[in-house]
């Protein structure tokens, strides 16, 4: 089995959180990669990288630059199907089921096929579940798709078990970047419970009590983007979380 998978795999079984730190490739100076590692939490187990407007050119120039100064796993996750670099270790190949655009469930993923087959990418296939976070995210403006409510947990449930159904092997919970509210305690449990695969979970979490709470309801990995872009990461005095 595949490495980065096998890992998630592992340590959801093992009940070892992760942690990724996402980078905009479009909001970083590839000269600063070494400072930037140096400044993410200790508890972190891989890197993402991507953004929904991103140039080829900058995902590469990025994602070479972090690769030369980290041994985490780096992980492609892209906005659409040019966000293809062979210098990470794998690509979470999205399909965006909260959604009923076309061209994020097939499209951009038939688009993607002749640069990944150049690459020896890992790739993994990642049921991407857009939930509402509060305020109109990239994501929904690019994809031009409606989030889910937050209030309806069954069509939440129903859309990640469809995922699970079609074969994808992570569930991807997203509220967007710099959601007002995060993805609710309650959603990641009911997903959790009702799906047997590992659960990543994102968007608007800038406290380590969200984390914490996010870890508690059932999500195996978290991604914390703008938190810590910006260094506004709120970090309680008690948690062996900083660096
Ligand atoms: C990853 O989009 C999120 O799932 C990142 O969100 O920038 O709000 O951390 P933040």
């Amino acid at each position: 089995m595949p490495q980065v998978l096998e890992g998630i795999i592992a340590s959801e079984k093992a009940g070892n959180k992760l942690l990724a730190v996402l980078i905009d490739p479009e909001k970083f100076i590839p000269s600063t990669a070494k400072e930037f590692l140096k400044k993410i939490p200790f508890l972190t187990t891989h890197i993402f990288i991507g953004g929904s407007t991103v140039i080829p050119e900058d995902l590469e120039n990025c994602t070479k630059a972090i690769k030369a100064e980290t041994s985490l796993p780096v992980i492609l996750f892209p906005g659409d199907h040019r966000q293809i670099s062979n210098k990470a270790d794998a690509l979470l190949f999205l399909s965006l089921l909260s959604g009923r655009n076309p061209d994020y469930l097939i499209e951009q993923q038939v688009r993607a096929v002749p640069l990944i087959r150049k690459t020896q990418l890992e790739v993994i296939p990642t049921a991407y579940l857009l939930i509402d976070g509060g305020k109109e995210c990239a994501v929904e403006r690019v994809s031009k798709t409606r989030p889910l409510s937050q209030n309806d947990i069954s069509e939440i449930v129903d859309t990640a078990l469809a995922g699970y159904y079609a074969g994808k092997k992570l569930i991807y919970l997203e509220a967007g970047s710099g959601a007002l509210n995060p993805v609710s305690p309650e959603i990641i449990s009911a997903v959790k419970e009702a799906v047997d695969l590992p659960l990543i979970v994102g968007g608007g979490i800038r406290t380590s009590e969200q984390l914490e709470e996010a870890y508690n309801a059932g999500a195996d990995l978290v991604v914390i983007g703008t938190a810590f872009e910006n260094g506004s990461f709120q970090c309680s005095e008690n948690t062996a979380f900083k660096n």
